[in-house]
Order: structure tokens, then sequence, then C-alpha cells
């Protein structure tokens, strides 16, 4: 079934966030129109909505696997009033609302740093944030947002048929992707406007409270690069805050997150 838009725009009339409302049946990826229409000086808060993406990225060029008519796949133009090296908090503000939306649905979800959404060790959910600086400021950030709604296990490629999951695959029923896509706007906008209000101290307890790497044993990788660890929560940047067996403490800018196998997870 196709998302409900005239519903959307319905509820999200009047806020700050997921208006107006862009909708796509298929495009190359949200995230590419959602800079486009900033460059061109798009207002905070347009959003990007497709039912499916041909070019769905991840991080560092990766593939996100974006099929019609199964998930969510949404963009957010945002502007806040914050200096360019603060652009990673941003994720952890998303992170933190697009968990919030799911545990409408799913109560054990957790958040895999920097932001995926985990159920019982499987990934159902990544953010994509990009960011245009203007001198040492952001002049606008895309937020871009993936949830698996109602993908079957069947339904990914193999390689990701051990990591990868879905709503539908944690409840056993299919969900109302128009009401996902709500609640993840809502969300986002309710914990944005805590960030603009009050900071990032908040949000980051948040963030923690819901976090499922926080006291265990993890391996952070980026490229050919490994550091080992106890992930003791993030800094007020955004990063990732490790102990080494050697006792040592670690800052880390970006990399992928791997839990220990008595973590409970696998990805
Ligand atoms: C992410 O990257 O998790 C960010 C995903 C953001 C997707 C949204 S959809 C709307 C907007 N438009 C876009 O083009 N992108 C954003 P990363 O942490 O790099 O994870 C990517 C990795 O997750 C891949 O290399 C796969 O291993 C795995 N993966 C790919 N598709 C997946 C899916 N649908 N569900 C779960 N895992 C997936």
């Amino acid at each position: 079934m196709r998302l409900d838009i005239a519903r959307l725009r319905e509820a999200r009339e009047g806020h700050r966030i997921g208006i107006p409302l862009v909708y796509r049946e298929t495009t190359g990826s949200t995230n590419d129109d959602a800079m486009e229409l900033g460059r061109q000086g798009a207002e905070e808060g347009t959003t990007v909505i497709a039912e499916e993406q041909t070019r769905g990225r991840g991080r560092l060029g990766r593939q996100w696997v974006s099929p019609p008519e199964k998930n969510v796949y949404l963009s957010v133009i945002l502007r806040p009033p914050i200096p360019a090296r603060l652009a990673p908090q941003l994720g952890i503000v998303a992170g933190v609302g697009l968990v919030e939306a799911i545990r409408n649905w799913v109560p054990e979800a957790a958040l895999k740093w920097p932001n995926d959404v985990l159920i019982a060790g499987r990934k159902v959910a990544g953010i994509l944030v990009e960011m245009v600086a203007k001198g040492d400021d952001v002049d606008f950030a895309v937020v871009g947002i993936g949830v698996n709604g109602n993908m079957r296990i069947e339904e990914f490629p193999p390689e990701l048929r051990d990591t990868a999951g879905s709503l539908a695959i944690a409840l056993g029923r299919d969900v109302d992707r128009t009401e996902l896509a709500l609640a993840v706007l809502q969300h986002l906008e309710a914990e944005y406007e805590t960030y603009l209000q009050h900071g990032f101290a908040p949000v980051r307890i948040r963030w923690l409270d819901r976090a499922a790497i926080v006291g265990k044993e993890i391996a952070v990788r980026h490229g050919n690069d490994e550091v080992r660890g106890v992930a003791l929560g993030i800094s007020d940047d955004g990063t990732l805050e490790l102990r080494r067996a050697d006792g040592q403490l670690v800052e880390i800018l970006s990399g992928d997150v791997f839990l220990d196998e008595r973590g409970g997870a696998r990805n």
C-alpha cells in the first residue's frame, strides 16, 4: 500500500518538521533530493519522502536497500544555528527521536552508536546526516532516515539476512507505514526542539539511556583499524568514548561498532 500523503501533510500542518512535504514515488536518494532543495534555499523542516530509492545511501558510500512500498525513506532539512563542528550532534538528536518513534511499536528497540536502531541485535533503521557549512557555521543539514517497516527476512539480499531486521519481523505483522513516518517526524521534531531550547545535554542523557552498547565490550572498526574496549558513552560532541583493556580512554570520531556475542547482539 502507498503512503497516505494527504494524511501526513494534514498531521504536520503548523509544525516545524515534515512540512512542506515533497513526495516521490521513486527517486535516487531522498538525501540527494533534500540536499538540492537545501541549496536552493528550502526552509527548515522541508522533508522529502519516497516509496522507493534506486540509489539509497548509507555512510561512507555504502548502499541502503530501499525497495518500493515496504519501508520508510525520508530526509529532513534542518537549519540549526550551530557551529559546523557540532553537526554530528544532529545525528544523535535524530537517533533519539528515531528510537522513540520505533518504541511505539517495539519497546525494546535500542540505539547503537552512532545512530543505528537495533531490535534483538538486528538493524532496523539507520541515519545519514549530511551538512553544508557557511563559514564556521551550519548553513543547513539533511537528516536522512531509513526505517525497515514491512521487509521480511527473505526480501533482504542474502548478505544482510543475518544482521538486518524490520518492525514486521519483530512483531510478526505488518505496520502502517504512514503511521510510522508520522511517528518518526513527530519524535524527531520533539527531540530537535529540546536540542534547540536546552542544548545537547538532555539529548545526550536520553541517548545513553536508550543505548545498547554502554558498559559492553565492543570493537570499533574504521577501514583496517580496530579498537576494542568497553563503551563508556558519548561526549558532548557526539564522539564515542571507549576504555581499552590497558585502561587508556579513547574517543572515536567515526566507525562501525560490533558488539561482543555476550552483549547479545550480532551487528
Ligand atoms: C546507515 O548507513 O545506516 C544510514 C542509512 C540511511 C538511509 C536513509 S533512507 C533515506 C535517506 N536517503 C538515503 O539515500 N539515505 C538515507 P551505514 O551505517 O553506513 O549502514 C549501511 C549498511 O547497513 C550497509 O552497508 C549494509 O550492511 C546495511 N544495510 C543496507 N541496507 C539496509 C537495510 N535496509 N536495513 C538494514 N541494514 C541495511
